[in-house]
């Protein structure tokens, strides 16, 4: 089953590039940026990648970001992560990055962008993998300042797909950034947001993302399950949920296998994807193994998840054939 796997054509639709930065290379960019890390080795700083809620793992992603300063800073996070991925025969990867987390510290916008995208293209050459940018917004900022960055995004408009919403969703529900969905959906990009597992208000964000955003797709999105008239416009709209079993099992417990086995009966578009794969110790190949493994899938069902994530990727259709 490992090398049927590792067979597959992968596609990853659930990625945080920040979530990628190993402590190898948080070591090693630190150095260059003669930035003082409290740490006096990898093994030391590993054991501080422990967490067992959000807002716990948001404390250790956010202070790892320190490091990433200067535009090779970010080409060599990217270039390391879409090496692994490609490592991993995954084709084609959506990354999510969060420019307020960089521009909040004073990095320029650009800078971010630029090593990013200048990854993206070096890697299509040298490794035949594709990927775009998706821009995340955090929500447990205010709105005004989604909107701004929106606006500060529309240069880059031809390296950016679509936008997402993460960090802290308690508090923050969806409707919260109505109007900058709204202006997004104009300005051409494609639209989805996290609804994290097991929030207070889960279903609810659920039914505001879906019916008052008109989102193209949900990152996480489990407890979707609790609300039949959910399921009934999730399949009626052919909505995409990017379901991260590994990330699942360190912030509720375990993986939520039983879910994402009745997505699968329901016909639900569900896929497995790895989120913060630096701070979870799985990527895509691991989140696949763990998920058929705990529910026992046949190939043909572990297959099932990436026809899905290639059917709802944001691509052209005709270059989707090629991978499919
Ligand atoms: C995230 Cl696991 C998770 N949830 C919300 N926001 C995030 N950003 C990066 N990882
Ligand atoms: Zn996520």
């Amino acid at each position: 089953m490992r090398d049927f796997i590792g067979g597959l054509p992968k596609c990853e639709l659930h990625l945080h590039i920040e979530g990628t930065l190993e402590p190898e290379l948080k070591f090693a960019l630190a150095e260059r940026n003669g930035i003082e890390l409290p740490y006096a080795s990898v093994e030391e700083m590993r054991a501080t990648y422990r967490f067992d809620s959000l807002a716990s793992f948001l404390t250790v992603y956010y202070d790892g970001m320190r490091v990433l300063l200067h535009e090779p800073d970010f080409y060599d996070l990217a270039m390391a992560y879409l090496r692994k991925a490609a490592s991993q025969n995954v084709r084609y990867v959506e990354m999510f990055f969060d420019p307020q987390a960089h521009t909040g510290r004073g990095v320029p916008f650009d800078v971010v962008v630029r090593g990013l995208t200048r990854a993206i293209g070096d890697a299509r050459r040298e490794l035949g993998i594709r990927a775009q940018l998706i821009m995340c917004f955090l929500r447990d900022f205010q709105a005004e300042y989604a909107m701004a960055t929106l606006v500060q995004s529309l240069a880059y408009r031809e390296w950016i797909v679509g936008i997402g919403l993460d960090s802290d969703e308690r508090g923050n529900p969806p409707a919260k950034f109505a109007a900058v969905y709204a202006r997004a959906r104009a300005e051409g990009y494609r639209l989805t947001m996290h609804c994290d597992v097991d929030q207070e208000n889960s279903v609810e964000h659920i039914r505001q993302a879906i019916e008052d955003i008109g989102v193209d797709r949900i990152d996480h999105g489990s407890n979707a399950l609790e609300d039949p008239k959910l399921v009934a416009a999730i399949k009626e709209r052919g909505l995409g949920l990017t379901v991260c079993p590994v990330s699942n099992s360190f912030v509720v417990d375990g993986i939520k296998g039983a879910e994402i086995r009745r997505m699968l009966d329901e016909g639900i578009l569900v896929t497995i994807n790895s989120d913060d794969p630096a701070y979870m110790d799985a990527y895509v190949q691991e989140n696949l193994e763990r998920t058929q493994a705990d529910l026992g899938l046949t190939e043909a069902e572990v297959a099932r998840f990436e026809y899905n994530a290639f059917a709802i990727a944001w691509l052209p259709e005709d270059v989707k054939d090629a991978y499919i």
